[in-house]
């Protein structure tokens, strides 16, 4: 027995990671286990089979751009060997355009989602499709007068009929006017800057196509021309892409307010049909959950008590600030989930949907069902989703699930019953009439008083992925704990709101049990009992990645009352278990705002010197911001506390 005991612990200690430390998490370790009996693979399996990992490729100086090469240059870390590609190109140049390779990957990404979005409330305001309508008419009025749409005398059809063609129109508007998005989101500091470096992009998609021609081979070569352009396409992920992205999802589903859930695999539960939603796109998601509510008594035909719906990555986490659907599993546990046995169906749409989950499902009774033309998996089954089709298509997926629960073996089933209870939905309005019950005419007042008192020490917003890489150590928690301590405010969005909600750092019961500053324990108290909770939570969940945006609406905020400039406040973005391009694009976003941009791992930048020093020294006299990387989350940690302390001397409040 006790044998038994040690060689697990061994085990455990290699995968400690996958589901968090604490108490309520662990059970879920035999997860690792059970997938790696079942269908003989797993995360970290598969990291370690990549070891070692290309260093060329870490350090971004691989070029396989065109078909003389693959190109590489080890003169960067040895002495001997090849200083430049066949085509004369530096490592400079490589490492630069890659980077703006991944900018646009990431980019491409957010604004063909806000794209979709956009498409849909044109439908709506035109009447063209049922399925969908205005929830919030109140965003809506905001919207417009953000984008300078007259209201007054049009109905609500007309006003989204226009926020519609103007949105479109940044995608396809051939002047050379700047973006309206641009215009109206970003903070007056930030666009001065971008003014002053000419990367004010005109329209979201000549850009994109413009940064692929200029970093295929034989064209740019420049490495600043080449960062400028990275700056200019983080602009686009910002605005026609989160900005746009959940401002118009808040219209036409609502604007999130806090909302209490629960976080952790054992939110799936043995006698109901589990359905999970993953991926991005809340026009699938919310519809996928109002047929799981029509179709709840078709579950209980079959024995079932009812259809719970569970929340994986970002989807979940539209859903969660919406609604309150529970998170099951982060990017990374999205495969355990399958392997727990007792997932009936997991609908995916797009993005960070990996291609081993159709092989996992396989090994399980559960569906896994695609519903983007583009985004197909072998093994899974594909149901075409259309908003015009919505209402077909999301009863068919709930379907499906009914007919898998069918199926469901027990014997195979493993599930913890131990969930994480949490509270989510903090939008910048939902923030904002919180402290507005402290200062009705000037609602930031109170927090910038907590931040002048040092209460708040300052602010970091952690954002993105978890990667295999880096969760083995618990680089997010342990991050998270040493700003705690020092009086930091956390707020957090995507994957990392997942590993924070599991932690319990979204649970206020637990605001005690962790160790806080006693000034940033006290504000969220206050503003807790305000809310009428007994504390806010230890991290504030903002939303999923495109809610980044409402980081980037705080922001703007802040710097416009207090008017100073984005790089001059207390604030800081961070990335600490990078994975995805759209973090990357993300973090460039921040960059250009002004704000210092932490990433674990590093950017692949290391073998660029003179990437380097742009990013992390250069552009400090422009938009006063920099990058930087730290693989030690207290290193990390420590690091974003001294450049708070050194931007609350220069405005000179208390160190
Ligand atoms: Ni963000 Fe959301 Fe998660 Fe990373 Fe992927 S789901 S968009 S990229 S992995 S946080
Ligand atoms: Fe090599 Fe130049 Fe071709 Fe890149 S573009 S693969 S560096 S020859």
């Amino acid at each position: 027995m006790e044998q038994t005991k040690s060689l697990k612990n061994e085990k455990i200690d290699l995968k400690l990671g996958n589901f968090g430390s604490s108490p309520a998490t662990k059970p879920s370790l035999e997860l690792v286990d059970k997938i790696m009996n079942d269908v003989g693979t797993s995360s970290f399996e598969r990291l370690s089979k990549q070891q070692p990992s290309c260093w060329f490729g870490e350090w971004g100086v691989c070029c396989r751009i065109c078909y003389m090469g693959p190109c590489r240059i080890p003169t960067v870390r040895f002495k001997n060997g090849a200083t430049r590609g066949v085509c004369g190109a530096t490592a400079d140049t490589i490492v630069a355009r890659n980077l703006l390779r991944e900018t646009v990957g990431g980019a491409s990404s957010h604004a063909e989602h806000a794209f979709e979005i956009a498409e849909t409330l044109k439908l709506v305001a035109t009447g063209k499709i049922k399925g969908y309508e205005i929830k919030d008419r109140k965003k809506l009025l905001s919207v417009a007068k953000n984008l300078q749409v007259v209201s007054d005398g049009k109905t609500d059809m007309e006003i989204a009929n226009e926020i519609a063609d103007i949105s479109i129109g940044d995608f396809n508007k051939v002047d050379n006017a700047p973006m309206n998005w641009v215009k109206a989101y970003a903070p007056s500091s930030s666009y001065k800057h971008w003014t002053e470096l000419g990367i004010i992009p005109t329209n979201a998609w000549i850009p994109i196509m413009n940064a692929m021609h200029r970093t295929s081979m034989g064209n740019d070569a420049d490495v600043t021309n080449l960062l400028l352009d990275d700056l200019k396409m983080g602009i686009i992920d910002g605005y026609p892409g989160l900005t746009m992205s959940s401002e118009i999802s808040d219209i036409l589903f609502g604007t999130p307010k806090p909302v209490s859930s629960t976080a952790n695999i054992g939110v799936l539960k043995e006698d109901y049909v589990n359905l999970a939603i993953h991926g991005h796109n809340p026009l699938v998601a919310e519809k996928v959950l109002e047929w799981a509510v029509n179709l709840n008594e078709e579950a209980k035909k079959l024995g079932a008590k009812g259809i719970n719906v569970v929340g994986v990555c970002c989807s979940g986490n539209e859903v969660l600030m919406r609604h309150g659907v529970p998170l099951a599993a982060n990017e990374m546990q999205a495969e355990l989930a399958i392997a727990t046995g007792a997932l009936d169906a997991m609908v995916v749409d797009f993005q960070c949907i990996w291609p081993v989950l159709g092989e996992v499902a396989s090994c399980y009774h559960t569906k896994l069902i695609t519903t983007m033309p583009y985004v197909k998996i072998p093994g899974a089954l594909h149901i075409e989703f259309s908003v015009e089709r919505a209402d077909e298509v999301a009863k068919q997926i709930v379907e499906q699930a009914l007919l898998a629960y069918e199926k469901r073996d027990p014997s195979r089933v493993l599930l913890s019953k131990k969930t994480e209870p949490m509270i989510g939905g903090f939008s910048v309005e939902s923030i904002v009439e919180l402290l507005g019950k402290i200062n009705k005419e000037d609602p930031l007042k109170p927090l910038i008083d907590s931040i002048v008192s040092g209460d708040v020490y300052g602010v970091v917003g952690i954002v993105g992925c978890p990667n295999p890489k880096l969760r083995k150590e618990l680089y997010t928690e342990r991050l998270i704990n040493v700003l705690l301590k020092n009086n930091v405010l956390v707020l957090v969005t995507g994957c990392i709101a997942h590993i924070s909600a599991q932690e319990g750092f979204m649970n206020p019961a637990r605001v005690d049990e962790f160790d806080i500053g006693e000034g940033l324990k006290g504000t969220l108290k206050a503003l807790g009992k305000l809310a009428g909770l007994e504390s806010l939570p230890p991290t504030i969940h903002m939303g999923s990645c495109v809610d980044n945006s409402r980081i980037g609406v705080l922001v703007k905020l802040l710097s416009e009352r207090l008017n100073v400039d984005v790089s001059a406040l207390p604030v800081i973005a961070s990335a600490p278990e990078l994975i995805a391009e759209k973090a990357v694009a993300i973090g460039t976003w921040a960059l250009s705002m002004g704000l210092p941009v932490h990433t674990a791992p590093e950017l692949h930048i290391e073998g660029g010197e003179q990437v380097k020093q742009i990013l992390s020294e250069n552009l400090k006299g422009s938009i006063g911001a920099e990058t930087f990387s730290e693989l030690n989350p207290e290193a990390a940690a420590q690091k974003m506390i001294d450049m708070i302390r050194e931007k609350r001397i220069a405005l000179g409040l208390s160190s």
